[in-house]
């Protein structure tokens, strides 16, 4: 089933016919209802009629994460307040949130986008859904909660923590559909298996996971884990939350709601745009919002665009899966890695479980040391200490071989790495934390 049939296949022309008014639209209302954006508009000498076409949208600035947070907390609204019915805000750690606005359309825009992710990842009315996603300023729990309704499941509003009761609920109400961070669902299954309930025999069958980066080793060992058929969906605050894109059963990709959502993808380095097929950083222009638009957000999150035709019969084009971010690279003696490179060799290894932490240091004051602290599996390792040296070094070959710099892999004893009810921690970086 397709959701929203006419919007989710129609063509690239009747796309970009529908997108060009709309963007047009965007353009003059935050010039005329945002004085932060006149303002960066008359600044790059540009003014909303001069967008004829959508490739003129490149003539236009970005908006960057500190100006969203420079006009803390309500300067980006472009509807008055009396408007405005709900506010939600960034999961920023340090300093003030980013807020965001909705209008009651808005509102109603977010369910009908979550009702089509849900719907792509089969989710039907005969499903029930815990959501474990946090219900407060976080966009992931009462974002999900109305698309999830809307489609007609019965939705569980667990939101995060309190892991056994979750379980509990999971055993008792017949869930059928998990809605959480995939780092959550690792530890959900840990936890199952502590409490000596076998995921495998709850009716469990479908994930939908989103909210942080994961690759396509912790999918793996996710399904393997608790039985289930696991998608990936995005988002973030900024443009809406949840609901950006998702991916269908097809599993190739995330489908954009590029009816609402202008994507572009550019060089991080030089902003230039770049053709599909090339990978980047994804720009996104929101084209339907009415609390809380923005123009050319660059979102720091690297992926590449596909638009050739999808087995699932939608045309809205795919994203790659997000694994890494613009800043998430770290650079160890000059050499850039990316935590997900890390992750990916983590998951292949049996005697290790999904449960990681990277820690970078400098040593003597200069050199940089990257440490890899994983978890043993306890079922796959019944070696001796001898043994355990023998698996930290293999896996220290492996990660030499992929990241090219030298890695100290540490076991440490399972359920030592802290667990998050949310988006994981992966990676502890000391030389900027004094
Ligand atoms: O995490 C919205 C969300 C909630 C999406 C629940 C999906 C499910 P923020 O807290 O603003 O919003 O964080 C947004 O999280 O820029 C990405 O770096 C990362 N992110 C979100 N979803 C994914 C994903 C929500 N599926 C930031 N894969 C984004 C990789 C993701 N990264």
């Amino acid at each position: 089933m397709i959701w929203e049939r006419d919007r989710e296949t129609m063509s690239y022309e009747q796309l970009r016919e529908l997108q060009l008014p709309l963007m047009q639209g965007v353009l003059q209302k935050v010039y005329s209802a945002v004085p932060y954006y006149r303002e960066l508009f008359d600044s790059h000498g540009v003014r909303p009629q001069d967008l004829k076409s959508l490739e003129d949208l490149e003539r236009f600035p970005f908006t960057t994460k500190d100006a969203l947070r420079d006009n803390y907390p309500f300067g980006l609204f472009a509807a008055p307040m009396k408007d405005i019915v709900r506010l939600h805000a960034s999961s920023g750690t340090t300093g003030k949130p980013i807020v965001v606005g909705y209008t009651q359309n808005d509102i109603n825009t977010w369910a009908e986008l979550i009702a089509r992710l849900a719907v792509q990842a089969g989710v039907t009315r005969e499903d029930v859904a815990q959501i474990c996603f946090s219900y407060g300023l976080f966009t992931g729990g009462f974002g999900l909660h109305y698309g999830l309704e809307r489609v007609g499941a019965t939705v569980v509003p667990a939101s995060a923590g309190n892991t056994e009761k979750q379980i509990m609920l999971l055993k008792d109400f017949g869930v059928s559909v998990i809605v959480c961070t995939p780092s959550y669902a690792l530890y959900l299954a840990e936890v199952a298996s502590d409490m000596g309930v076998d995921p495998h025999s709850l009716p469990l069958r479908v994930g939908m996971f989103g909210g942080e980066p994961w690759t396509e080793n912790m999918r793996l060992q996710i399904e393997e884990r608790l039985g289930i058929t696991a998608t990936d969906n995005y988002g973030l605050s900024e443009i809406i939350g949840p609901g950006v894109a998702g991916e269908c059963l097809e599993r190739g990709g995330l489908h954009i709601n590029e009816d609402h959502f202008l994507v572009e993808v550019i060089d991080p380095a030089t902003g230039k745009v770049l053709p599909d097929g090339e990978e980047g950083e994804l720009v996104f222009t929101t084209l339907t919002k009415e609390g809380f638009p923005v123009i050319r957000y660059r979102t720091k999150d690297l992926s590449v665009l596909d638009r050739h035709a999808c087995d699932c019969g939608r045309t809205l084009a795919r994203m790659r899966k997000v694994t890494g971010r613009t800043d998430d690279m770290l650079i160890i003696r000059g050499v850039n890695v990316f935590p997900s490179q890390i992750e990916s060799v983590l998951m292949e290894v049996e005697e290790v479980a999904p449960h990681y932490l990277i820690v970078v240091d400098k040593k003597k004051g200069y050199l940089d040391d990257l440490e890899v602290q994983v978890e043993l599996n306890r079922e796959k390792f019944t070696g001796s200490f001898r043994d355990l040296e023998a698996v930290e070094q293999k896996i220290s070959r492996k990660l030499n071989n992929v990241l090219t710099v030298s890695a100290r892999v540490r076991l440490v004893e399972p359920k030592t790495l802290e667990r998050t009810l949310g988006k994981a921690k992966r990676v502890l970086d000391k030389r900027t934390e004094s």
